[in-house]
């Protein structure tokens, strides 16, 4: 343990460092550390403040979410009306628009803003002293519900602001990334819940969670977009001006072009209204905003919104089409789901051919059946939904379709379990289920196997080489080799990747084991609290629910998976191929480098930057972003940075590839 000063120096400086790195990845979406660096970095400081708690500061970066959960929402009034946009739905109406603000600004020469008009939910935030202190849904307007313990939870909010003024009160909008809309409803697929409409309302019901911790396991981004009141802010004239502002507070601020004339406005509504599918996010029009600040002023309002912003919305991303079928597919816990195979058609930028028809109850409810003429929307990732049946369009042989009484896998029968809307196939080995659970196994939060995706593991599975998660660390050099379309070195790389996979921490082997109900939170839970695959399956039910933040439903989960005699065979399996079924221990106090601090610079001849970096957190270092007395060791690569010179000035000992392998040998 360190010296309370030291863990006082050590715990400011990792703040500092993971604060920079948060803003690098959720603000400026350019993040210069991997995953596994930050995720030590952040151990370490959870560490320390689990040794002296009376170091933990309330804008610690550990500290976003925080808390039991609440009875309900305390309600926030506002100074002044947070007011909505008016809407125009055609260029007619743009003109028009243009045309009034010209009358007011009379010689004053006339600049648009445009930026996307994100489908989310607008927020107020208020900073004392550069702190987050309070945040509220927009509500009616005048008030709205503080829901300041959820905002915390969204990572491009800062908690601290950079040379912030003394108070401030901005407002934007939350909103549900498409991505995390299309995972989110994977999940609750697959846990027989009802999935949400679109990611308006799954942004909406995860902000309005009264337990914080459901809104950290959702994803939730921001665009801050209007200073709302500023104590000791630099004066600003122009809306680009407010946005630098708030972009260099640390705020994640909208897209944005400006244009000095309508003309060339409408030219970009139409090219963004083509492009709106490839974005992230899901966009409903565009903003179109007066940029000076004075003419705000001049323009005023109504009682419902500023004359110097106007909403232009876009047509809606629907399309018609036929369905020709309805298919099953089953996932890795056994969910059938059903998916309408459609008529090709353009919806939005991209050609679908899919729908998602999630379960049984939502077939019924659209009554959609095969042959019908359907609406479909994309709401999430690629895959749309259907929105409504077109019933006048049926010509009378359209065939209602019927869930299939047995897995269209394996044969095994189906089930539906009270309370929830999937039917599932309960046989363990299931192809379809294993086929998933190996992807699923496999994937990047999981073990983190590079390179080893759906295709590598329907040729495994093809050719009988794996029949469960742990054959994967019996495979052979030769027998990758084998693959067809596989080179020796790919199959090189794939055995590198099988065998960093090995250690992986305890959590998220738990998360990569699949079970029910079990995602990353839960793993982790897990993990902390038995800290041992063994002893996790010594676990009994009190054990299990006595965790903070697990639940019945998820420990009756585990304990299906645990008290299963496949449980105890996997890890014997697991045990024998030399994979770590013990968390990790604190990352100074092992390995070939336990606790040295180790800096690196330029490219090395054989691992990439990522491999380098989760070998010294593997053995124990680590990683630093600068050279400094401290610094064990440089480990130097071709074209160097300054970082060279500093350890040169310092006399630290320079260290190539080679000598760095050497050393991790020594253990
Ligand atoms: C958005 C969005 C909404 C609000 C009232 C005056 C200016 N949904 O993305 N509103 C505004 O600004 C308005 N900007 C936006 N980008």
């Amino acid at each position: 343990m360190l010296r309370f000063d030291e863990a006082r120096r050590r715990a400011d400086e990792l703040r500092e460092l993971i604060r920079y790195h948060d803003h690098r990845y959720h603000v400026l979406d350019a993040p210069e550390i991997s995953d596994a660096i930050y995720d030590a970095l952040v151990r370490e400081l959870v560490e320390i403040e689990k040794d002296y708690p009376e170091l933990v500061t309330p804008d610690s970066p550990t500290q976003r979410v925080s808390g039991a959960p609440l009875e309900g929402f305390a309600t926030v009034s506002f100074s002044a009306p947070v007011l909505s946009l008016s809407n125009a739905f055609s260029e007619e109406e743009l003109y028009a628009f243009d045309r009034r603000i010209r009358q007011i600004a009379g010689e004053r020469p006339v600049r648009y803003v445009v930026e996307p008009k994100i489908d989310g939910l607008s927020v107020i935030l208020r900073y004392r002293d550069g702190a987050f202190v309070q945040g509220a849904t927009r509500g009616d307007g005048r008030t709205g519900e503080d829901v300041t313990r959820n905002l915390r939870t969204v990572k491009s909010i800062p908690l601290v602001l950079n040379n912030p003024p003394a108070f401030l009160e901005t407002r934007g909008e939350v909103y549900m990334p498409k991505a995390e809309f299309a995972r989110l409803n994977r999940e609750r697929d697959e846990r027989g819940e009802m999935p949400f409409a679109n990611p308006r309302n799954a942004g909406a019901g995860s902000l309005r969670q009264l337990d914080p911790k459901v809104t950290a396991s959702r994803a939730l981004d921001s665009f801050i977009y209007e200073i709302r009141a500023a104590d000791g802010a630099p004066a600003v004239a122009t809306h680009l001006g407010a946005l630098d502002l708030l972009h260099g507070w640390g705020f994640k601020t909208p897209p944005r072009t400006a244009f000095s004339t309508a003309e060339e406005v409408a030219v970009y509504l139409r090219e963004w209204s083509e492009k709106r599918d490839e974005l992230p996010f899901e966009i409903d029009g565009m903003v179109i905003k007066v940029d000076d600040l004075e003419l705000h002023d001049a323009l005023g309002a109504t009682s419902h919104s500023p004359r110097w912003a106007l909403a232009y919305k876009f047509q809606p991303e629907r399309a018609i089409t036929t369905v020709n079928d309805i298919i099953i597919t089953v996932g890795r816990t056994g969910v059938l789901t059903p998916t309408a195979i459609l008529d090709p058609v353009r919806v939005g930028g991209s050609t679908v051919s899919r729908a998602v028809l999630h379960n049984e109850d939502i077939i019924r409810e659209k009554d959609v059946r095969v042959g019908d003429v359907v609406v479909v929307h994309k709401a999430g990732e690629v895959i749309p939904e259907v929105v409504e049946v077109l019933k006048e369009k049926r010509t009378g042989r359209e065939q209602e379709f019927h869930f299939p009484e047995t897995c269209p896998a394996c044969g095994d029968p189906v089930y539906r379990f009270e309370g929830e809307a999937a039917h599932r196939c309960v046989n363990v080995a299931c192809p379809a289920r294993l086929y998933e659970s190996l992807i699923h196994f496999a994937s990047r939060d999981a073990m983190n196997i590079e390179g080893m995706g759906p295709s590598l593991i329907n040729q495994l599975l093809q050719n009988g080489m794996v029949k469960d998660p742990a054959d994967i660390y019996f495979l052979t050099q030769d027998q990758i080799e084998s693959l067809e379309r596989m080179g020796k070195k790919s199959a090189e790389n794939i055995m590198r990747a099988i065998e960093n996979s090995k250690q992986s921490s305890l959590s998220r082997l738990a998360f990569a084991l699949g079970i029910k109900h079990v995602g990353l939170r839960a793993a982790n839970l897990l993990a902390e609290r038995f800290g041992g695959y063994w002893r996790l399956l010594e676990a009994g039910y009190d054990d299990l629910v006595g965790i903070e933040g697990m639940g019945d439903v998820i420990a009756r989960s585990v304990l299906a998976f645990t008290s299963s005699k496949e449980a105890g065979i996997l890890g014997d399996k697991l045990e024998r191929a030399g994979v770590r079924l013990v968390e990790e221990q604190r990352p100074a106090a092992r390995g070939a480098l336990g606790g040295m601090q180790i800096v690196l610079t330029g490219t090395l001849p054989t691992m990439t930057r990522k491999q380098a970096e989760d070998l010294i957190v593997q053995n124990g270092g680590r990683i630093m972003s600068s050279v400094s007395g401290k610094t064990d060791f440089v480990l130097l690569g071709d074209n160097p940075g300054s970082k060279l010179d500093k350890a040169g000035q310092l006399g630290i000992r320079i260290i190539d590839e080679e000598e760095f392998r050497n050393l991790l040998a020594k253990r």
